[in-house]
C-alpha cells in the first residue's frame, strides 16, 4: 500500500493509492481484443475523463438512476439509518462524487457526534476531489479513502484488521446500480468479499436498478446529448493514449441494446468500416469487419426475487427494501447474517 504523495497534510484525510499489477490494463485489452467476440472490463471507463462523463451521465434526463436512488436516500436516510443501529462507521465501495452519500452522512451525524468514512474507488481523481468536497462541509469527517479496484481494496481492508474503535456497527454501501455491472458469478464474488469485512449484524446497502420497458432503459444508456457514447468511445482514447493504440474514435459508433433474455442493457462500440487498429505497446495489430462490435459493458436489471436470491447466497439477510415513486429503482437494507 503506497501512501499518496500529493495526501493533504490532514489528520482527518488519508488516501492510499493501492498497487496494481502495473500492466493488468495491458494484459486485459489484449485479452479482450483478441477474444471472439471482442470485450472489455467496464472498470477501464474510469480514467479521469471517464469519471467526469459519469457525473455528467448522472445528471441527464434520460438517466434516472440517479434521480430515483436520491428520492429514496432523500426520503428515507433517517429510517434506513435507524434500522441499523449504530454507532456506525460507513464504507462505500464505488464513491464516485460521493454526493449521494450526504443524505447518508447528515443522518448519522444526527445520530452520532463523529463518523468515520471510508470510501473505495477505482479513479484517484473523483477520490481527491470528493473527500476535499466533503471535509469542506463536514469539517469533522474522518476519511480514509482507497484508490483500488473493489477486490483489492476490500483484501486490504480485511487483511488491515481494521478497528472499529468507538463504532458498534459498519454500514457498506454499493450505490448506483454498480452490483448491475458485474455477472451472477461476479457480483456474488463481490457480495462475499464485503460480507469478509463485516461482523454479524453490519449492514450493506444496495442499490440496484429493477427490470422495465425497453423504451425507459434505451434512451437511459443512449441519450440525445451523446454524453453516453463519449464515456463508452473514450474507453478507445485511453487505450491510445496509455497503449499507443492509433484507433481512429471517428470510426466506431456508440450502440446500447437490451437483451431483455439475459435481463441486462448491453454497451457496444461498432465498428463503422473494416479495419486495422495498432496497439504499439502490445506489439499488436487488430482488425476488425464492418459492423464488428467491442461488447463494453453489461448492466443487468434485477427483480425482487433474484435481489433475495443474491443476498441469501452471499452470507447476507434482506431486512428491507424502499423504492423511489415510480417504483424503477430499489433500495435495499440487507443484513450480515452468521454463515
Ligand atoms: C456505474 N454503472 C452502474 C452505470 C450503469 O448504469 O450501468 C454505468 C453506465 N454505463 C452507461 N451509463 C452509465
Amino acid at each position: 500500500m503506497l501512501a499518496n504523495p500529493n495526501a493533504a497534510p490532514t489528520a482527518r484525510l488519508a488516501i492510499h493509492q493501492l498497487a496494481t499489477a502495473a500492466d493488468e490494463f495491458a494484459a486485459d485489452v489484449r485479452a479482450g481484443l483478441t477474444a471472439r467476440p471482442k470485450a472489455l472490463p467496464p472498470k477501464y471507463f474510469y480514467d479521469d475523463l471517464g469519471s467526469k462523463l459519469f457525473e455528467a451521465i448522472c445528471r441527464l434526463p434520460e438517466y434516472y438512476l440517479t434521480r430515483a436512488e436520491s428520492q429514496v436516500l432523500g426520503r428515507h436516510a433517517e429510517a434506513i439509518i435507524e434500522d441499523v443501529g449504530g454507532p456506525a462507521r460507513l464504507l462505500e465501495l464505488g464513491s464516485g462524487s460521493a454526493e449521494k452519500t450526504r443524505h447518508l452522512i447528515d443522518a448519522l451525524l444526527q445520530r452520532q457526534p463523529e463518523l468515520h468514512y471510508l470510501m473505495v474507488d477505482i479513479s484517484p481523481a473523483s477520490l481527491e476531489a470528493a473527500s476535499r468536497e466533503l471535509l469542506r462541509v463536514y469539517p469533522d469527517l474522518r476519511i480514509t479513502a482507497y484508490a483500488a479496484d473493489y477486490f483489492t481494496a476490500l483484501a486490504a481492508l480485511a487483511g488491515a484488521e481494521q478497528s472499529k474503535q468507538d463504532y458498534r456497527r459498519t454500514i457498506a454501501v454499493f450505490l448506483g446500480s454498480n452490483i448491475g455491472n458485474m455477472d451472477g458469478h461476479e457480483s456474488r464474488a463481490f457480495l462475499r468479499a464485503v460480507r469478509r469485512v463485516l461482523d454479524v449484524g453490519d449492514a450493506l446497502l444496495l442499490g440496484a436498478d429493477l427490470k422495465k420497458q425497453a423504451d425507459v432503459l434505451i434512451p437511459a444508456y443512449d441519450d440525445a446529448l451523446g454524453v453516453t457514447a463519449a464515456f463508452n468511445l473514450n474507453l478507445l482514447v485511453r487505450i491510445n493514449r496509455e497503449l499507443g493504440g492509433d484507433f481512429d474514435i471517428r470510426q466506431f459508433a456508440h450502440r446500447a441494446v437490451y437483451n431483455e433474455a439475459a435481463g441486462r442493457v448491453e454497451m457496444h462500440l461498432v465498428s463503422r468500416a473494416p479495419q486495422t487498429v495498432g496497439l504499439r505497446a502490445l506489439d499488436l495489430e487488430i482488425t476488425f469487419a464492418e459492423g464488428e462490435t467491442i461488447h463494453t459493458e453489461n448492466s443487468y436489471k434485477f427483480d425482487a426475487d433474484q435481489l433475495a436470491e443474491l443476498a441469501d447466497d452471499t452470507g447476507f439477510a434482506s431486512r428491507r427494501t424502499w423504492h423511489d415513486e415510480m417504483k424503477r429503482f430499489s433500495f435495499n437494507l440487507l443484513v450480515a447474517i452468521n454463515q
